[in-house]
Order: C-alpha cells, then structure tokens, then sequence
C-alpha cells in the first residue's frame, strides 16, 4: 500500500535512514572502544505511513503529490533518538552537526522552548546527499532527539490526538501538561543527580 504512493521513492527513503543509522552506529561503537560514553539509549524509525501522509498534507493545505509529500513535508523519512538524559540530547545534536556534507534544514528545541501542550523533544531535519551508484540524490529526514521520559509521555499524547471522542478530554490535557511538568522537574534532577555522582557539581 505504502508503495503505491512513494513509488519507486520509497528506495530513497528507506536510504536515508539507514544511511543515517549506520553513521550513528560506527560513532557509538567508536565511542564504547575509546571508553567514552554512549550518550544513545536507543534509536527507532520509520517511513511516514501513506495514510499518515496524506492525513498531513491535507491538515497543511498541501496537493496530495509524491513531490509535496518529499520536497514541503520534512518527516517522510524519521528517525527517533532516546537518550536517558538532557545533556545526552544535546550532545547527540552536537554529534550530528558535525557530518560535514549534512544540511540543516529546519531545527526546533523543544525542551528549550517546550510546546504549549507540554511537549518536549529536538528536532532537526537534515537534507542528506544520498550516493546510489554515484548518482546523489538529496533526501529529507527528520530526526528527533529526546529523553526516555519525554518520549514515555509523547507516545501517552500522540495516542490521544489520533482517538476521537475521548470523554473528559479537557481533564486529559490538563493532567498530560501537568505530567510533562512533572516529567521535566525529573529529568533536570536526575541529570543533577548523575552530575553529582560522576563529581561535576
Ligand atoms: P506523526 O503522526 O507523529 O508523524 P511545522 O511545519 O513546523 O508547523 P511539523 O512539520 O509538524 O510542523 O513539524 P514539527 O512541529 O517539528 O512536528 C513534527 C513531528 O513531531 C510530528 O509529526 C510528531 O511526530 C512530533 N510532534 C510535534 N508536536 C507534537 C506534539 O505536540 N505531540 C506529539 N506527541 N508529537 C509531536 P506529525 O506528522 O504531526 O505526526
């Protein structure tokens, strides 16, 4: 089904984000050799479902077209990043900012600046050269980065926003925005916490 609409795209996209998770792999395993730590908890992917897609194109007022869905959405090709904790985000952003030959097309710091709802995660979406057989192809993929516990409470509220008639959904989001409150005040103290253990404060 989900060929039907990216064609013979889907080559690219599956592309980027093994392209993507094999840079990542060599420099954690780089990372583990030399002693240093591995600021990944662990990554996940996934091409945006065909359904997904449209459903988002048309929320953004977009033609329904293959080279809308690559070229004016950013998230076609996904890959998301788990961290344990805040300082790991940000040094796992650094670490993607040095490949050199990738394009920063769009970045948003959700935990500096966390969404109204209470979501927290940074994102970044890179326009990668992809070489097939030394032809480069430039392919989107949205990246983001965030803790285990902003992920436990995105996955809560994505679950959410796809249900329809909810009852009480006015106390749901009042009790999510207060749990990501709760979830924040966590992460800076166990990043406090580990700071303490490991002698930096
Ligand atoms: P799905 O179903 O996860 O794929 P913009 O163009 O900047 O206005 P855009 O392109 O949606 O908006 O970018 P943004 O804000 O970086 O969001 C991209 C993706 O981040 C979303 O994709 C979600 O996966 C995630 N995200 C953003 N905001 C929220 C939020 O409030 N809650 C949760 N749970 N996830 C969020 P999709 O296509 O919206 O959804």
């Amino acid at each position: 089904m989900q060929n039907s609409f990216y064609k013979d795209s889907i080559v690219l996209l599956e592309g980027v984000i093994a392209e993507i998770m094999a840079r990542l792999d060599i420099i954690r395993k780089y990372k583990i050799v030399h002693n240093d730590r591995d600021p990944i908890e662990y990554i996940t992917s996934r091409v945006k479902t065909e359904e997904s897609m449209k459903e988002k194109l048309k929320r953004k007022k977009l033609p329904i077209n293959l080279e809308t869905a690559l070229t004016k959405i950013y998230d076609a090709a996904g890959i998301r990043i788990i961290c344990a904790y805040i300082d790991d985000v940000y040094t796992v952003v650094k670490m993607l900012k040095k490949f050199k030959d990738l394009k920063i097309l769009k970045e948003k710091d959700y935990i500096k600046n966390p969404k109204s709802n209470g979501y927290r995660s940074y994102h970044i979406v890179f326009q990668v050269p992809l070489d097939i057989a030394g032809e480069v192809h430039p392919v989107n993929i949205e990246i983001q980065i965030r803790t285990i516990a902003m992920d436990f409470w995105a996955s809560l509220e994505h679950e959410m926003k796809y249900k329809k008639n909810i009852k009480n959904q006015k106390m749901i989001v009042e009790e999510l925005k207060r749990c990501a409150n709760e979830i924040a005040t966590t992460d800076i103290n166990m990043q406090a916490i580990r700071n303490m253990i490991n002698g930096k404060e």
